[in-house]
């Protein structure tokens, strides 16, 4: 077996979707919790590996990956048994449809939640983050309602690696409650992946980052 390593923290998204990827495959690997605030991350070394100096990184025998999707769908395509194959489908139009997630994923659902941290994890050291930014979730909310609406997952009726990678990013947004009335299906598929075997590396850390950002919101209210 090589092996495996993954670096990153647990209050970070994408990292928790790595860790949930590798529960659902059951592959053993070694955790390295990198020291952020100590900057860590901006050792030499570390840059060597990933010069957007971001987690997670994967080590896998040596050879280096970096962005979660990327992450994921590798360890799926490399380790997945027979079942697991379905968190990301071989048929190339369901592929894409959960491709076209992930991007949604990176691009939209993280891209706002980064844009009210960047203001509580900033190097010139925190801010007071814009209402406007808190608020512009709802737009993320509203989109994946709409996915939702015929589909029991975010690409259709089966679990896949977009559900992962996304629940981590909204499990991450609860500072911004969902209103269930308003978005039923969203909350029926939290609620639904909060129960999947894999989910539990999910759970410390997106706690940990609401708790931090709740209380930064706070301080600056
Ligand atoms: N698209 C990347 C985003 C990774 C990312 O931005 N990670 C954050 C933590 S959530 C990070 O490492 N930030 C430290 C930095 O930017 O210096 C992924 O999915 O892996």
């Amino acid at each position: 077996m090589p092996k495996i390593v993954l670096y990153g923290v647990d209050p970070s998204p994408p990292v928790r979707a790595c860790l949930m990827t590798l529960r659902a495959l059951n592959v053993e690997f070694e955790y390295k919790v990198l020291n952020l605030q100590g900057g860590e991350h901006m050792q030499p070394e570390f840059l060597k590996k990933n010069p957007l100096h971001t987690v997670p990184v994967l080590e896998d025998d040596g050879k280096v990956l970096t962005d979660s999707h990327v992450i994921c769908t590798y360890l799926i395509q490399k380790y997945g048994g027979q079942k697991d194959k379905a968190l990301y489908p071989a048929d190339l139009y369901e592929r894409a449809i959960v491709d076209q997630k992930l991007y949604f994923d990176c691009g939209v659902l993280f891209t706002k939640l980064r844009a009210v941290t960047i203001h509580i994890f900033n190097a010139t050291g925190p801010s007071k983050v814009p209402q406007d930014k808190i608020e512009a979730i709802t737009e993320a909310y509203d989109f994946l309602e709409k996915f939702l609406q015929t589909n029991e997952y975010i690409t259709g009726k089966n679990v896949t690696v977009a559900d992962i990678c996304c629940i981590a990013t909204v499990t991450s947004l609860a500072f911004h409650p969902l209103d269930s009335s308003k978005y039923p299906k969203t909350t029926a598929w939290i609620k639904k992946m909060q129960q999947l075997p894999f989910y539990s590396p999910n759970e410390k850390g997106a706690t940990e980052l609401i708790t931090f950002i709740n209380a930064h919101l706070k301080q600056f209210s």
